[in-house]
């Protein structure tokens, strides 16, 4: 088992509808610690940048606007297996076929509207951290 570090965001979604701090107990509740967190309304250019991977897909631009569309809760997360635990906790892309008492299952509308980010491997999480996060802003514990 590897103590690792993982980025995820509260997205505009779940901002919106109050489940910050139900969303918060889950990571907690599956031993993951919150050892940074911002609140930040992403300009265009961030938003476009943290999601470069996908620039030329079909949905790159519905996603760049549903991610500006209102502010998000980002977060760094530590503890065993991080980024697959917060994957797991998240479910699948699309809330359809995401597995029940999942993140998504419980709180998202739509593949677009998804209610989480999160890193989806070690190598992507460090790179995702240091968009949002000065090493000074993230707390070992
Ligand atoms: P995320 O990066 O936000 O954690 O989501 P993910 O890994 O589960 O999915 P990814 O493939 O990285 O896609 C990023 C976001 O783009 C939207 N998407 N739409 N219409 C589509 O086929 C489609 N595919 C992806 C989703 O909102 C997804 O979260
Ligand atoms: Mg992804």
């Amino acid at each position: 088992m590897a103590l690792e570090r993982t980025l995820s965001i509260i997205k505009p979604d779940a901002v919106a509808k109050n489940v910050v701090g139900e969303i918060y107990a889950r990571f907690e509740k599956a031993g993951l610690k919150v050892v940074a967190a911002k609140m930040k309304h992403l300009s265009r250019k961030e938003a476009e940048g943290f999601y470069a991977v996908h620039r030329e897909r079909p949905f790159f631009n519905a996603l760049v606007e549903f991610m500006i569309s209102g502010p998000v809760m980002i977060q760094v997360l530590q503890g065993e297996n991080a980024v697959l635990k917060n994957r797991e906790l998240m479910g699948a892309t699309n809330p359809k076929e995401a597995a029940k008492g999942t993140i998504r299952a419980d709180f998202a509308e739509s593949i677009d509207a998804n209610a989480v980010h999160g890193s989806d491997a070690a190598e992507t999480a460090a790179n995702e951290i240091a968009y949002f996060f000065a090493t000074t802003e993230v707390f070992p514990r």
